[in-house]
């Protein structure tokens, strides 16, 4: 199989079985005439009468018969060259504007879907990057008409490589997801470029990444949860189908944080749907990263003294940094032998400690900033079970690299905002109580800092119903696996938003359910250390979607791989990405900048 194939003929593409079945209209009518006699026009010139004659015949027959069928045949005669001309592509792409989808195309209750706008993007057009390409936005209306509409974008590259590649969100998502950049830390092109047809949506409301009003909506609750993935892909697939005259040959989906619960939630849900996924850093524990959020804002608002102000938190990390960077063979910056690390956590603590537990300035944490740290280390451990069985949410690294001073840490104010805003009051508290307001409680007025966790009543069953929708914490990954599904996933082990160690517990429990043999045969996991949740001391820039194609397409599956850091202070240095639960390891010799100075260890 090749991988790139040929860009499909636009005269098939417009009249494609699809499209023709279902959609005659007067203008396609028109159109095929127009190819017809141009073709035969141009054929007279080209070929012999007598070859003239029969495709004459053969066309005549084939209109009596089936329009598409009579295009293809036009077409397969005629030559491609001919078919582009009669039918150029802005003419195909403009077409699809006002166009509907079906809501009897789509897998999951809609009113169906249109195209509100199709255009051609042109190879040479300014700031464009991806070659030529049809840009289809358009909405996909809900079942209740007080429940908003999912917007979504489609990318038609004119040199289609088969595939379609849907790509997930963040946060609480919506804005849409143009599917016209890059995969977040893929160096080189796009995939757009590579010749994929993409795909995105908003998630069914608009707001930004922390907005959580729309959940008050059960329909864009739904939307958010899983709904929108399943409606934009069946939309998007019509679509796609309709332009190049068949469906992809592989379908992937790739997101990272909610975009990677997301990778998670279309495996368990729509497990037919996808051949490949890459779901990084994924929040699949939703609930549990909420519900440790309500806590950790407790602990820093509700206790007095227990907020750790932010030249504390660096306190923290210089302290751990000085005891942990060396343990991987090398003082550069990175704690890569996390494991070590935490051996080693209750003496870093003790040595954070003000002598008497009171706060006694910047170079020690008293015994409440101690306590809210604990918290955050040490993680949920619930006294009830959300969906999957969940009673526990796995904490953060906060003793073993883990950097809360920065964007989406913990926060630079000592005062709780009457609307907890995430730079003053910390990314894990804000994005919880905007969750508790709106998901949970669907109470704008609800104090967050009184709900108590162990005891949550009268919304237990509200958190449990929550955890269903919007987690991903199922393991049996049983009809993917059938279906030949593979998955990546990469996670910094610094991360600070979503615990790395949650991503850990799950694929522990994927091997616990499958065994390590055939786990390998499906999933890989990458556990990146230094590396947070987007930024840290090493960001890994790594070609994943060629990774995930390697492993899909022609059965390579990905083993140790090499990472560029492109955090600017170290931009360019290298390390081995290591396969979980080993960590580069310095040899001892060689530059520190290149990974073949490193090995993959566990110890
Ligand atoms: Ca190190």
């Amino acid at each position: 199989m090749t991988t790139r194939y040929p860009a499909d003929l636009p005269c098939i593409s417009a009249y494609s079985p699809v499209a023709v079945g279902r959609r005659v209209t007067s203008i396609a009518i028109a159109r095929v005439a127009g190819v017809l006699v141009a073709g035969v026009l141009v054929a007279g010139v080209l070929v012999a009468s007598v070859l003239l004659a029969s495709v004459r015949e053969v066309i005549v027959h084939a209109a009596r018969a089936h329009l598409a069928s009579l295009t293809r045949l036009a077409c397969a005669v005629l030559g491609a060259a001919l078919c582009v001309v009669a039918a150029p592509a802005h003419a195909q792409c403009v077409q699809f504007a006002g166009q509907t989808v079906a809501a009897s195309e789509i897998g999951l209750p809609t009113r169906g879907a249109l195209v509100t706008s199709a255009m051609l993007v042109g190879a040479t057009q300014s700031g464009n990057g991806n070659g030529d390409y049809c840009r289809i936005t358009g909405e996909i209306r809900p079942v209740r008409d007080d429940a908003p509409d999912i917007h979504f974008e489609l990318n038609l590259p004119k040199r289609w490589n088969g595939r379609a590649l849907q790509l997930g969100g963040g946060g609480y998502s919506g804005e849409v997801v143009s599917g016209t950049n890059m995969v977040p830390f893929a160096p080189r092109t796009t995939p757009l470029s590579q010749g994929y047809a993409t795909f995105g949506s908003d998630s069914g409301h608009i707001g930004t990444s922390a907005r959580a009003e729309f959940a008050v909506n059960d329909e864009a609750l739904l939307n958010f949860g899983y709904g929108h993935l399943k409606k934009t892909h069946d939309v998007a697939l019509a679509l796609i189908t309709q332009n190049y005259g068949k469906p992809p040959q592989r379908v992937y989906f790739a997101g990272g944080s909610t975009g990677g619960r997301e990778g998670y939630t279309v495996i368990e849900r729509f497990p037919n749907d996808y051949d490949g996924v890459i779901a990084d850093a994924p929040a699949i524990n939703f609930s549990g990263v909420r519900l440790l959020g309500v806590k950790v804002g407790q602990m820093a608002y509700d206790v007095p003294g227990g907020f750790v102000p932010p030249v504390k938190q660096k306190l923290v990390y210089r302290r751990v940094l000085a005891s942990c960077d060396g343990l991987d063979g090398v003082a550069d910056g990175i704690v890569s032998n996390v494991d070590a690390c935490h051996a080693l956590e209750r003496q870093i603590v003790a040595s954070l400690r003000c002598p008497d537990g009171t706060d006694q300035g910047n170079d020690c944490l008293s015994a409440p900033q101690i306590d809210m740290l604990s918290a955050l280390n040490d993680g949920l451990d619930l006294p009830y079970a959300l969906a999957n069985g969940a009673r526990v949410y796995p904490g953060y690294n906060v003793f073993a690299g883990c950097d809360f001073s920065g964007m989406l840490g913990l926060g630079r104010s000592p005062v709780r905002l009457a609307r907890p805003d995430i730079i003053a009051n910390g990314y894990l508290f804000a994005q919880a109580d905007a969750y508790m307001k709106y998901f949970v409680t669907r109470d704008p007025t609800f104090e967050t800092l009184n709900f108590d966790l162990a005891h949550p009543d009268p919304y237990e069953e509200r958190l449990v119903e929550l955890s269903q929708i919007v987690g991903a914490m199922n393991p049996d990954l049983s009809a993917f696996v059938a279906h030949g599904g593979r998955v990546i996933t990469l996670h910094g082990l610094a991360d600070e938003v979503i615990s790395p160690n949650q991503t850990i517990a799950f694929y522990r429990s994927i091997v616990a359910k499958f065994g390590l043999e055939k786990t390998d045969s499906f999933m890989r996991l990458y556990m990146v250390p230094g590396f947070q949740h987007g930024n840290g001391v090493f960001i890994p820039s790594w070609d994943a979607l060629g990774a995930l194609d390697k492993w899909v397409t022609y059965g390579v599956a990905p083993e140790t791989l090499v990472a560029t850091d492109i955090a600017a202070a170290t931009n360019g240095r290298s390390r081995p990405l290591c396969r979980f639960p080993a960590f580069p390891r310095y040899l001892g010799k060689g530059s520190v900048n290149v990974a073949t100075s490193f090995r993959c260890a566990t110890s």
